[in-house]
């Protein structure tokens, strides 16, 4: 008996369906008390990067085996429990990274010129009315910051080489395969930017590294873009530097209470949202399906994992 938490890919819960006993979560109205009632049985759990196994999940579902999750964020699972229980976690790296990269480009891209909310201004009929629209931002030959430089980083960075774009990171180490420059310190890589991109994993040491005084740093004609994970932007300091102006502009692909997005980021022309997205393809996403159901199976049938996490 295998739990998927949330429907997040139509294929994969038909195809899941088909090969075990599936319980579907998303659809009970009491959750813990629907786990509790099918605890005994349980021995897989597909998630992804909004539910995945939390300490509380794991607790109840005492003959859980296996994790796999439907994400390559580990956030949602508390891996110290897992690990204490002998529980094997599975991710899907590597299919997503150019889908990610190319998101963030797209959010770069679309901030600086302004993409959308020249297309509103087209479609409300302002440019026949009103003449041309406000000018925008170069983002080619721009100082490009990026903060994480794992597989997604990197893959960011391929593009932005594409672009010109002199090219910084911030991660825990420098990495001497790469030629960037290597800031040890966020707010220093902020200092030194006119782009930054988060692109690094949620973690405790991540988590709000990109405060007040990293948002000042990059300042009134600073953009910052995230596709990684809400938590790692103090999403209020955010929201006041945009309001105050402190700020240039926004990419948000993520947010801290998704899908809750601060109500005063939805009236600015110079911030451009997306709902969760980077991996959002047909493409992608059947391929992390593909991965899922592989680890599930390879798990089941004593065969090597195809993504373990650990
Ligand atoms: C997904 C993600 O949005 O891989 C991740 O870490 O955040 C995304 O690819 C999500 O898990 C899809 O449901």
């Amino acid at each position: 008996v295998v739990v998927a938490t949330l429907p997040f890919f139509q294929p994969l819960i038909d195809v899941m369906e088909s090969k075990f006993a599936l319980l579907k979560l998303w659809e009970a109205d009491d959750k813990t008390a629907f786990l509790k009632e099918n605890a005994d049985k349980i021995r897989g759990l597909a998630g992804n990067a909004t539910v995945g196994a939390s300490a509380e999940v794991i607790d109840v579902l005492t003959n859980l085996e296996i994790v796999s999750l439907y994400s390559v964020g580990f956030d949602s699972v508390d891996l110290v429990k897992c690990r204490e229980r002998g529980i094997v976690v599975t991710n899907t790296p590597g299919v997503l990274t150019d889908e990610t990269a190319d998101l963030a480009f797209a959010l770069v891209l679309a901030t600086m010129r302004r993409v959308c909310a020249a297309d509103r201004y087209v479609r409300e009929g302002l440019w026949a009315l009103k003449g041309d629209f406000p000018l925008s931002y170069k983002v080619s030959g721009k100082r490009f910051g990026i903060v994480g430089l794992g597989r997604i980083g990197s893959a960011i960075a391929k593009r932005a080489e594409g672009f010109g774009c002199s090219i910084s990171y911030y991660a825990r180490s420098k990495k001497s395969e790469y030629a960037y420059h290597f800031y040890d310190s966020v707010l220093e890589l902020a200092k030194n930017s006119d782009i930054l991109v988060v692109a690094c994993a949620l973690t405790k040491e991540t988590t709000h590294i990109v405060n007040r005084d990293v948002l000042n740093a990059l300042g009134p004609d600073g953009t910052l873009v995230n596709i990684a994970r809400g938590p790692v932007v103090d999403e209020p300091e955010l929201v006041r530097a945009l309001v105050e102006g402190r700020l240039g502009a926004a990419g948000l692909d993520v947010f801290e209470n998704e899908p809750h997005v601060p109500k005063e980021l939805l009236s600015m022309d110079n911030v451009v949202l997306q709902p969760h997205a980077g991996s959002a393809t047909w493409e992608t996403r059947s391929a992390m399906a593909d991965l899922v159901l592989r680890n599930l199976e390879a798990h089941f049938s004593g065969k090597p994992l195809v993504r373990l996490v650990m």
